[in-house]
């Protein structure tokens, strides 16, 4: 892949030739003995055979996994994997670059859409904002004429007010992500990708005007032909505490589900995140799976099928696995896309197919165990390669 560095903004052009480059249980509330609330993503701490021990076997538990994560499909993922993996062993590298600024709000959709599904609270059908959500906020904002194209619910404002008022106040993202965390009582960890802005910024193929992620993604409802795409800052941005030990200190790093070129190259276009899953390659590289977003050359949601086109990728697994072959070394794929197996293969990677729609709980835990049972199989493989 090509990905184009202009004044420390990488960018994507459509000319590039992208190729190298818990339990299923609802949420208990223990609100009678002091407000502890224990959700998706929180531990067992009375050792009822909760989470981290559903799984049966009890051998994936203890593994740490490390996720490089977007909005709604890497939420669903997550919330089966901390039923396979002790929650507090799971950390989440979420994508800040959809971030924006409304209203003088900070909002950070793909953090809040973690954050909520892993607390329980996220509304299922629409995969982001709070469930039950009334929006009298905004109806009445509508009536004094501000803009609502980008809709936020009574509730969740008040996550993006305390967030605002804690940034305003010298807190770092992080840290405020942190508290938001600890405050939904959610074991496993969740970092933003990085402390510094960093904002996706789309340039039109049509007109040649550049635009920010949310007016793509939200008000135009990504019905566009998009020329460029640019992660505007990324070059010098840092990556968060913690971001990359939680990578180094994996047993399994997961690529999420989620749109490659708006959710997950923005956390690769950080240079010491791309170092670290370059350096000590071979043993990265090994540990390292992508799950496709594409089944059947379609993305079940958003317009990454359409993404893919625009930047010169083949919309298949096989152009997923284009993307990822220099930094993992297993793709999960779809049982449709069983007869690209061995294009797959053709390129350097190891590929596994299962069913991987999260229709429920029970599909997105599945869909987590193939994964990291996938990357084992790959490592073990790969030290076998090497002792042989
Ligand atoms: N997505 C929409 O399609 N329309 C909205 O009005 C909208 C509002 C919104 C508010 C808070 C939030 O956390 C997410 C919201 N999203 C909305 C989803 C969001 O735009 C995308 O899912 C992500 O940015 C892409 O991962």
């Amino acid at each position: 892949m090509v990905v184009v560095h202009t004044e420390g903004h990488p960018e994507l052009t459509s000319k590039d030739n992208i190729g190298t480059g818990a339990t299923g249980a609802p949420a208990r509330d223990r609100t009678g003995s002091g407000g502890v609330v224990v959700r998706a993503g929180a531990e067992d701490t009375e050792g009822t055979g909760g989470q981290a021990s559903t799984s049966g076997d009890g051998t994936l538990s203890s593994l740490k996994i490390t996720a490089l994560a977007g909005g709604v499909g890497a939420a669903r993922l997550l919330r089966g994997m901390v039923e396979v993996v002790k929650p507090s062993n799971v950390t989440a590298i979420v994508n800040t670059a959809d971030d924006t600024v409304l209203h003088g709000l900070h909002i950070s959709p793909d953090l809040d859409t973690i954050t909520y599904t892993l607390a329980g609270l996220v509304d299922v059908e629409r995969g982001w904002g709070l469930s039950g959500e009334s929006w009298t906020v905004m109806e009445s904002l509508a009536s004094l004429g501000g803009d609502t194209w980008f809709q936020l619910g009574d509730r969740d404002i008040a996550t993006h007010m305390l967030r605002t008022d804690m940034l305003n106040r010298g807190m770092s993202l992080s840290a405020v992500t942190e508290t938001l965390r600890m405050r939904h009582g959610i074991m496993t960890r969740i970092l933003p990708m990085s402390d510094d802005r960093v904002q996706t910024r789309l340039t039109l193929a049509g007109s040649g005007e550049e635009i920010g992620f949310q007016e793509y993604f939200v008000k135009l409802a990504h019905s566009v032909e998009v020329g460029k795409i640019a992660y505007q800052g990324a070059g010098s941005a840092a990556a968060a505490p913690g971001v990359i030990e939680a990578l180094e200190d994996a047993d399994v790093i997961v690529i999420c589900p989620s749109n490659p070129f708006l959710s997950i190259f923005p956390i690769l276009a950080l240079k010491d995140v791309k170092q670290a899953l370059q350096g000590r390659q071979a043993t990265m590289k090994a540990k390292t799976v992508a799950i496709s977003p594409i089944i059947a050359g379609k993305a079940l949601k958003g317009p990454a099928d359409r993404l893919l086109v625009e930047m010169g990728v083949t919309a298949n697994v096989a152009g997923v696995a284009g993307l990822y072959k220099d930094i993992a070394s297993t793709l999960v794929m779809d049982d449709q896309d069983a007869r690209l197996q061995d294009d797959i293969e053709a390129i350097g990677m190891r590929c596994v197919t299962t069913d991987t729609i999260m229709r429920d709980i029970n599909a997105s835990r599945a869909l987590a165990r193939e994964a990291i049972e996938a990357a084992l199989e790959t490592v073990s493989l790969a030290r076998r390669g090497n002792n042989g």
